[in-house]
């Protein structure tokens, strides 16, 4: 049966041919070298309400879990292929924000060609220093490509168009779908133009439900890679059944499952036949290990074994 194209009614950002060109060369670049290659999707989308838009849908998703799995990844010699959410944490950015360089670094000295030199106290920025050398080289060795979204749409156009590049990757392609991806939203020809007034009384909005992306990407856009979806929820007692669910729906590898307020130190790693539970002790906490590296060091565990199985 002809593959139906769920992404097409969603408005297509400007930009998206050349980043799919971006994409296609940066997958096959790190694939003749034999690289395994990671999509890591991060951050929340947003939906806006009007067609001229002044109001969003939005989430709470801070990007933290993508920005620091993209460290571990890179560390583990993966080429990182990171779409991520404009202006959410960002690998080897996060842990500094303005606030703690603006009163830190000091302008100290400027050479005739123009080159302006910093200084700061290593103790005043810990780790700084070792973050920009990582993310210049990953950046170097041609291993990390960042891209952008903000909307649904552009999420989900930017997905499919990263999912075709990494597809002649097979079974060596790796999804890691972290973003917190709206389940709802608003189609163009529904939209009102104009801001919504107020003076119209309580807003009532009829939304429609998201397409799951995850059909066409397990089964058309890359069906023999190794993908892991992410599942949060508030209610401890359904995420187990939540996860199943989606591995029973879907049938890709692994959903890695997470509670909104413990999400920083405990998840459970679910399989078709297993469930690993991974936890950060307060010991490791205080060591500044944080749950992401135990995260990544499972799956990539994993993603070797999936592709024995696969060659
Ligand atoms: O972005 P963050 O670090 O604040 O949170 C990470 C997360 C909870 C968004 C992620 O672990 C996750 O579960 N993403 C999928 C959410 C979902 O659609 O169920």
């Amino acid at each position: 049966m002809a593959e139906v194209d769920l992404v097409a009614e969603f408005p297509r950002p400007a930009g998206a041919t050349r980043w799919a060109e971006v994409m296609a060369r940066f997958a096959a670049g790190l694939n003749a070298q034999g690289r395994r290659v990671v999509l890591i999707t991060s951050g929340g989308t947003k939906v806006p309400l009007e067609a001229r838009p002044v109001r969003f849908l939005d989430n709470f998703s801070s990007g933290r879990r993508g920005a620091t799995s993209a460290e571990a990844f890179l560390a583990a010699g993966y080429g990182v292929l990171f779409l991520h959410r404009a202006r959410s944490a960002f690998p080897f950015a996060h842990r500094f924000p303005p606030q703690a360089w603006l009163s830190t670094l000091r302008p100290s000295g400027a050479s005739p060609s123009g080159a302006l030199s910093l200084e700061a106290d290593e103790k005043a920025l810990p780790g700084f220093a070792s973050a920009l050398r990582r993310y210049q080289e990953a950046a170097a060795a041609g291993t990390f490509l960042a891209i952008e979204f903000t909307t649904l749409a552009d999420y989900l156009h930017l997905l499919q168009a990263a999912a075709q590049a990494l597809s002649p990757l097979g079974p060596s392609a790796m999804f890691y779908l972290a973003a917190a991806v709206s389940d709802f939203y608003v189609p163009a020809s529904e939209m009102p133009e104009h801001k919504i007034q107020s003076s119209g009384g309580p807003l009532q909005i009829t939304m429609k439900m998201v397409p799951k992306m995850l059909s066409p990407l397990v089964k058309d856009w890359a069906p023999k890679a190794f993908i892991i979806s992410f599942k949060l929820e508030t209610d401890p007692s359904i995420v187990i059944d939540r996860a199943r669910n989606a591995l029973d729906t879907y049938r890709h590898q692994v959903v890695v499952a997470n509670i909104l307020e413990s999400r920083r130190s405990f998840v459970i790693i679910v399989t078709k036949d297993s469930e690993t539970k991974l936890l950060l002790s307060e010991e490791e906490e205080e060591k500044g290990i944080e749950i992401e590296e135990k995260i990544v060091n499972d799956l990539k565990s994993r993603h070797t074994a999936f592709m024995c199985d696969k060659n």
